[in-house]
């Protein structure tokens, strides 16, 4: 009886995804957004991407900061069910609808996947997207100065990530593994912005392994899809 249960509440949980379609609440531009995207692409789940700009002149709107206190996107609802946090969103979604597993069955595997999304939190989110993307290419877009000290900075660490992560993926063709996880989501929409800065391809060129993932990656209708359009 308590194991008809449980099955009950298992298969339940499992169909919850199709009951009804989740919210994700961002704008396109953001890497962390795209992240969320590409794991309910990569699920193939249905959602409906309900805009915030957190970057408006005048900030995130009030009705916002009540789903994300910290004024961050993405935010996610599923079924009466509020979260943020990115690496809870694509956790949550790759445990809550059915589709191709996104995170590794075996303990040393999943932590390698988790490592790596703390890498891209940690280290490549500051320097590849901040200190190299947003000061070498967006800020002169604008018409904005760089930040030279910032620069300096990310420019020093800029091979330290691409060496970790090279290092951590070995002769496999995703980051964590043979198959396709959540890191290489959460790291994929990064190493997008920085390769639009030309010092930046030519730092992948010297990784022989992680070029070949970036084109791996790049090439997944997911990514196609979810390309920033703002
Ligand atoms: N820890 C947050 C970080 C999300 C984040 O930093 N998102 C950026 C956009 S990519 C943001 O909302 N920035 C607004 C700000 O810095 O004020 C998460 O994992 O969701």
């Amino acid at each position: 009886m308590r194991q008809a249960a449980f099955l009950h509440f298992k298969f339940a949980r499992g169909t919850s995804g199709m009951r009804q379609k989740p919210k994700l609440f961002g704008a396109d531009y953001s890497v962390y957004v795209r992240a969320a995207r590409l794991t309910l692409h990569e699920k193939g789940v249905d959602y409906d991407l309900v805009p915030v700009d957190v970057f408006a002149v005048a900030g995130p709107p009030s009705s916002y900061l009540a789903r994300q206190p910290f004024g961050r996107i993405p935010a996610l609802e599923h079924d009466g069910f509020n979260l943020y946090e990115t690496g809870a969103i694509t956790r949550y979604i790759d445990a809550a609808f059915n589709g191709p597993s996104l995170q590794p069955a075996t303990p040393k595997q999943c932590a390698r996947m988790n490592q790596i999304i703390s890498i891209a939190d940690g280290y490549i989110y500051s320097n590849l997207v901040w200190g190299m993307y947003v000061e070498l290419v967006s800020k002169p877009l604008r018409g904005e100065p760089s930040d030279e000290a910032r620069v300096a900075i990310a420019r020093s660490k800029a091979p330290v990530c691409l060496e970790a992560l090279s290092d951590l993926m070995d002769d496999e063709p995703w980051l964590a593994g043979e198959a396709l996880t959540l890191a290489d989501l959460h790291v994929a929409p990064m190493m997008d912005y920085f390769l639009t800065v030309p010092e930046g391809r030519e730092l992948l060129e010297q990784y022989t392994g992680l070029s070949a993932w970036w084109q791996r990656i790049a090439e997944r209708p997911s990514m196609q899809y979810t390309k920033p359009t703002t």
